[in-house]
C-alpha cells in the first residue's frame, strides 16, 4: 500500500511536513498544475510562470533525490483541471491507501481538502505548515484575551523565543524597533544596484510558452521572465541582496523613485511565500551581515522585523479571523475599482508608475502597495472585494493569508481596526515626501482644491468627513478632525465639490 504526498504549489520544501517520513519505494509524491487554481482569479502570467516553472524544477529535484513523483502539466491532454480530478487519476492508477498533505495556506484550499476524506473514502491526514515560526495554534493562544493585536508585542515574543538579535533578554541596541531611523525621503544621487536577474532554462521556457497560449488574456507581461525558480537560484537571490542592498534597506525603506521598482527591498517575497526559501535563513543571513560589520542595526532590524513580526503576524490574523475577514467592508465602500488599476491610464503619475512597474514586474514595494494604491483605493472608497482580488491577481507574491490582512487589515482598515490602529489614509505631501513621482505629474501637489490640485489632498479630507460616523472614536484621528472643522465652509465646499467631480469621472 502506497501514500499519496500532495505537494501544492507553494510548498516547494524539501523539508515540508507532508515529506517527513517518506519512504522513497512506496510512496508517491504529487504536484499538480491545474487550470482551477490557474484561473479561480486571473493571475498575472508572471505568477502563473514562476510557480509552474519552480514546481517543474521542484519535481525534478526529487527525482533526483531517488523520489517516485507523479507531475501532472497543465498542458497535458489527459489533466482533468482540477485537484479532485488529478488526484483520482492518481488514485485510479496506484494502490494508495492514504492522502498526506502539509496545511494550506488559504481557507478555501483547506475547505477543499477537508471535502477529501468523504470524497475519495481514504484517510487524509493535514499535517502542520512548517514554512511559518508561529502555527496558528500558537497564534490563538497569543491573542486569547488580548483587546488590541498589535504587531509590536507579537514581533518582541518571537526575538525573545527565537532568540534573533538578543543580547540575554534585551534587544541588541537596546531597542525593539528603530523604525524612526527608517524613514528617509529619496536622494538624488542614489545608485541602486542592478536587482537579482536569472536567465530562464529550457525548462522556463516551455512554461513561459504555454502561459503566453493559455493565459493571453490575464494581466500582466510575461516576459522579460527573471524569477529564481530553484532553491539554489533563490538563495543566490538572497545572498545578493544581503550583500549589495540590505545596509540601505532601513534608510531608504518608505522612499519610491520614478523608473526604481526595485529600491533596496529584498525581493524574497516570492520565494518565501512558495517555499524556495525559509523565514529564519533570512533572518540568519541578515544577522550575519551585521555582526560581520556590513549592514548596520537599523537596516537588519527593520529587515527581520518585516520577517518574523509582519509576516507571521498577518497570518496569525488570517487564520484567527477567518471566514469571516474576507466579508469586512467597515466604511460600506462600494465604488467600482478604475479601469486605470489595469491600464496605468491614468494623469496621477504616482499610481501611474505604480501599476505600471506591477504590471511588467508583477511587484511593487510595500510603500506603492500601501500609501499610493492602497491609499487612493481607501480614499475613493473602492469596494473591498475588487481591491483584494486586484492584489491576489498582480504580485507574484500574492496568496490569500498574506495579502488579505493587508489589503482588507493594513490599506482599507476595512476590519474597522482589529490589525491597524489608524486608517494609513494620506494627501499627496506624503507620496511628495517620500518620491520624486509629483514632479513629473500633470497635477500639483502643492495645490489643495482646483482642477490642477492633486487629487489625493482634497479625497484625503472628502474621506475623513464621508466617514466621521465611523471614525469618531478612534483618538489617533481626532487631531484631523479638529483640523478639518477650523476649516472655512467654502474651503470644505471645495473639497466636497471637487472630491464628486473626480469620484464621478472615476466612476
Ligand atoms: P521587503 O520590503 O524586502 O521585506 C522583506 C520581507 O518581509 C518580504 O519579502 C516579506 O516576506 C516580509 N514582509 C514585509 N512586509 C510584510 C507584510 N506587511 N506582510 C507580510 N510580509 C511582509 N506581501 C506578500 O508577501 N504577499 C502579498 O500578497 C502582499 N500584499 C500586500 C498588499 C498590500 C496592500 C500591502 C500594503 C502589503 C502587501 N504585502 C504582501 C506586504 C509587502 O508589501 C510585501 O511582502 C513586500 O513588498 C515584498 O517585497 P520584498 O520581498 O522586496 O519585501
Ligand atoms: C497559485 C497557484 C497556481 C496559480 N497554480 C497552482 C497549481 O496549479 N497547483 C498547485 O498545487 N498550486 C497552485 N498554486 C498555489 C495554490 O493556489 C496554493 O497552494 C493554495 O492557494 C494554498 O495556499
Ligand atoms: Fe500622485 Fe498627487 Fe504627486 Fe501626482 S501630485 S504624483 S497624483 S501625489
Amino acid at each position: 500500500m502506497k501514500t499519496l504526498r500532495l505537494i501544492l504549489g507553494d510548498q516547494l520544501n524539501k523539508t515540508i511536513t507532508s515529506l517527513e517520513g517518506c519512504d522513497p519505494k512506496t510512496d508517491i509524491l504529487c504536484l499538480y498544475e491545474v487550470q482551477e487554481e490557474a484561473t479561480y482569479v486571473k493571475h498575472h502570467k508572471k505568477k502563473i510562470a514562476f510557480l509552474f516553472s519552480a514546481m517543474r524544477h521542484f519535481a525534478e529535484e526529487l527525482r533526483q533525490a531517488g523520489h517516485t513523483v507523479h507531475y501532472s502539466k497543465l498542458d497535458d491532454p489527459k489533466n482533468t483541471g482540477s485537484f479532485r480530478g488529478e488526484i483520482d487519476r492518481t488514485l485510479a492508477a496506484h494502490d494508495i491507501n492514504k492522502i498526506v498533505v502539509a496545511h494550506p495556506g488559504d481557507y478555501r484550499m483547506l475547505k477543499e481538502i477537508e471535502s477529501w476524506q468523504s470524497a475519495f473514502d481514504i484517510p487524509v491526514e493535514i499535517l502542520p505548515d512548517n514554512r511559518f515560526l508561529v502555527s496558528p495554534e500558537e497564534f490563538y493562544n497569543w491573542a486569547d484575551g488580548r483587546k488590541k493585536l498589535r504587531m509590536e508585542f507579537f514581533y518582541r515574543e518571537i526575538r525573545k523565543r527565537y532568540s534573533i538579535l538578543m543580547d540575554g533578554d534585551e534587544p541588541v541596541g537596546g531597542q525593539w524597533n528603530f523604525d524612526p531611523e527608517n524613514r528617509n525621503p529619496p536622494q538624488t544621487d542614489l545608485t541602486i544596484p542592478k536587482p537579482f536577474e536569472n536567465t530562464p532554462d529550457a525548462l522556463t521556457q516551455e512554461v513561459l510558452e504555454m502561459v503566453g497560449d493559455r493565459f493571453s488574456d490575464h494581466f500582466g507581461d510575461l516576459e522579460p521572465f527573471h524569477f529564481a525558480v530553484t532553491r539554489r537560484q533563490a538563495i543566490k537571490a538572497l545572498r545578493l541582496f544581503i550583500e549589495e542592498r540590505l545596509a540601505l534597506f532601513g534608510d531608504y525603506q518608505d522612499a519610491m523613485i520614478e523608473q526604481e521598482p526595485w529600491m533596496y527591498h529584498a525581493h524574497i517575497s516570492f520565494y518565501l511565500n512558495c517555499g524556495l526559501l525559509l523565514p529564519l535563513e533570512c533572518v540568519k543571513a541578515a544577522i550575519t551581515a551585521y555582526h560581520e560589520g556590513k549592514a548596520p542595526l537599523n537596516a537588519v532590524e527593520g529587515f527581520i522585523r518585516q520577517i518574523v513580526g509582519w509576516r507571521e503576524y498577518v497570518r496569525g490574523v488570517y487564520w484567527l479571523k477567518m471566514p469571516g475577514y474576507s466579508d469586512l467592508n467597515f466604511f460600506n465602500a462600494t465604488r467600482n475599482l478604475p479601469d486605470f488599476f489595469w491600464t496605468a491610464d491614468t494623469d496621477m503619475n504616482c499610481l501611474r508608475q505604480s501599476v505600471t512597474e506591477t504590471k511588467v514586474n508583477a511587484y511593487a514595494h510595500h510603500i506603492q502597495r500601501l500609501m499610493v494604491l492602497g491609499n487612493f483605493a481607501l480614499l475613493a472608497g473602492i469596494d473591498p472585494d475588487q481591491v483584494n482580488e486586484w492584489f491576489l491577481i498582480v504580485y507574484a507574491d500574492a496568496y490569500e493569508w498574506v495579502e488579505l490582512p493587508n489589503v482588507t487589515g493594513m490599506a482599507l482598515f476595512a476590519d474597522g481596526g482589529q490589525l491597524a490602529s489608524k486608517p494609513y489614509a494620506s494627501s499627496g505631501s506624503y507620496i511628495n515626501k517620500m518620491s520624486n513621482y509629483c514632479k513629473n505629474c500633470r497635477y500639483r501637489v502643492t495645490k489643495k482644491n482646483g482642477p490642477d490640485a492633486c487629487p489625493f489632498n482634497y479625497l484625503y479630507w472628502d474621506f475623513l468627513s464621508r466617514n466621521r460616523k465611523a471614525l469618531k472614536d478612534n483618538p489617533r484621528v481626532g487631531m484631523m478632525y479638529k483640523t478639518y472643522d477650523r476649516m472655512k465652509d467654502g474651503k470644505k465646499q471645495a473639497i466636497r465639490d471637487d472630491s464628486q467631480r473626480f469620484l464621478e469621472k472615476l466612476s
